[in-house]
């Protein structure tokens, strides 16, 4: 019942197509039962199977022999990832931005010692930016890393981080004062079991995950664990969400097919007033919301994924439009998918009352709705000036 005709847009090569229809085989076998009651436990298997049976290679390319990102097979990947289950994606999505930073911008050294290790699913990234009074402020952050010979030594708090607890390798960013605010900031590679990094607090959400709140008292870093530059931080942080910003509206876009799925099966399952519900024209009204929704989205993530891949140096406004349009539409189509079913949309379990849970917090990771808007209507602006 899914639609795969997309494939066939002229955004895909065959590659793309086969590694399409070889994952939804494997996660139809793998991801419709993850066990969601412990999910350290879960994440940490479901890392394991991704990087045992092959996936997790395309997560974190860059060192040989293989090449750089391909953001069109991210998307595919997190797409059907997301389709089945919503967890099987966040671990595949958080060993690629965990370990983005590097993949992208890390030393050949670096990227032979870490890479391998977070692609056959042995290490687990995270990506450590965001802390309690900056969390869409970037510029603003204060945890700071101080130069001591031949070391850092970082002190600070980073919350809402993603596999928090579970990581062994955390991407950090930290003020080390090249500049003021943004020109200021460096990226660094801590290791999970570093005696300076502390889990201060795991955070429960609606959709659960491993999240924490970090705590980096005198952590202690080798200085060939800065990644780039001194003072790149924030264009590496930014850079590095520009590529994974279009895998999130993947994401969003695998759980509106999913819930535009459900909604098929039940508008055509279910009679009410004597006939199908899908005899019914309002329902009709919907499905046919849901379904421009949703190729709305993916022309969307694939024309950002696209343009990346086809060599755009920034796909800033592409990235963020994606992300943005993507998130707030799988809401409403997921909202409706609720609708659709009346009560067992919110029976505890339904798959539809998954994805209202598992949808929400898309709209504010990795870059709120809002600051997308910024970044769209800036880029726009600049344009507009330029001609
Ligand atoms: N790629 C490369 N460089 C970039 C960039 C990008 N995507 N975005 C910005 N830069 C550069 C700018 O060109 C600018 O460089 P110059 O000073 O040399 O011109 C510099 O970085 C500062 O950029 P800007 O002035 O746009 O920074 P702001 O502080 O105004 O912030 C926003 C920009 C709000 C867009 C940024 O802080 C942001 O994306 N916030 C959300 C963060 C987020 O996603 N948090 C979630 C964490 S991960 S779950």
């Amino acid at each position: 019942m899914i639609d795969r005709n997309f494939l066939d847009w002229p955004f895909f090569e065959e590659r793309h197509r086969t590694l399409a229809k070889r994952l939804e085989i494997w996660a139809a076998q793998h991801c419709e039962h993850v066990d969601h009651r412990d999910v350290d436990a879960a994440c940490r298997a479901l890392v394991q199977k991704l990087g045992y049976d092959g996936w997790l290679r395309y997560s974190a390319p860059g060192d040989e022999p293989l090449e750089g990102i391909d953001v069109r097979t991210l998307a595919l990947i997190r797409e059907t990832l997301a389709r089945h289950s919503g967890l099987a994606d966040f671990a595949f999505a958080m060993q690629g931005l965990g370990a983005g930073p590097i993949s992208l911008f890390g030393t050949a050294a670096q990227k032979a010692q870490w890479l391998p290790k977070t692609r056959s699913g042995t290490t687990i990234a995270a990506f450590a930016l965001s802390e309690p009074a900056a969390g869409s402020d970037v510029a603003n952050i204060s945890t700071t890393a101080r130069r001591d010979r031949d070391a850092y030594i970082l002190d600070g708090e980073k919350t809402w981080i993603s596999n928090g607890g579970i990581a062994n390798l955390y991407v950090v960013f930290a003020r080390t004062g090249e500049g003021p605010g943004a020109k200021g900031i460096s990226a660094f590679i801590v290791r999970g079991d570093n005696p300076g990094l502390s889990v201060a607090e795991r955070i429960e959400t609606i959709a659960p995950h491993p999240l924490a709140r970090l705590t980096f008292k005198d952590c202690r870093v080798d200085a060939n664990d800065l990644i780039g530059a001194g003072g790149e931080g924030f264009r590496i942080a930014m850079a590095t969400l520009d590529v994974f910003r279009t895998t999130v509206g993947a994401a969003a876009l695998g759980f509106a097919r999913r819930a535009l799925a459900e909604t098929l099966k039940r508008a055509r399952s279910r009679a009410l007033f004597g006939a199908p519900l899908s005899e019914l024209q309002m329902v009709q009204g919907h499905i046919a919301d849901m379904a421009i929704e949703v190729d709305a989205m993916a022309l969307l993530v694939y024309r950002a994924a696209w343009t990346k891949d086809t060599g755009a140096e920034r796909v800033t406004r592409e990235a963020a439009m994606a992300k943005l349009y993507a998130t707030e539409a799988a809401q409403r189509v997921i909202d409706t998918a609720v609708q659709i079913h009346g009560g067992d949309g919110v029976r505890a379990g339904h798959a539809v009352e998954t994805l209202y849970r598992e949808i929400r917090a898309l709209r504010i990771y990795e870059g709120a709705s809002d600051i997308q808007k910024i970044v769209i209507a800036r880029s726009v602006l600049s344009s507009a000036a330029g001609r």
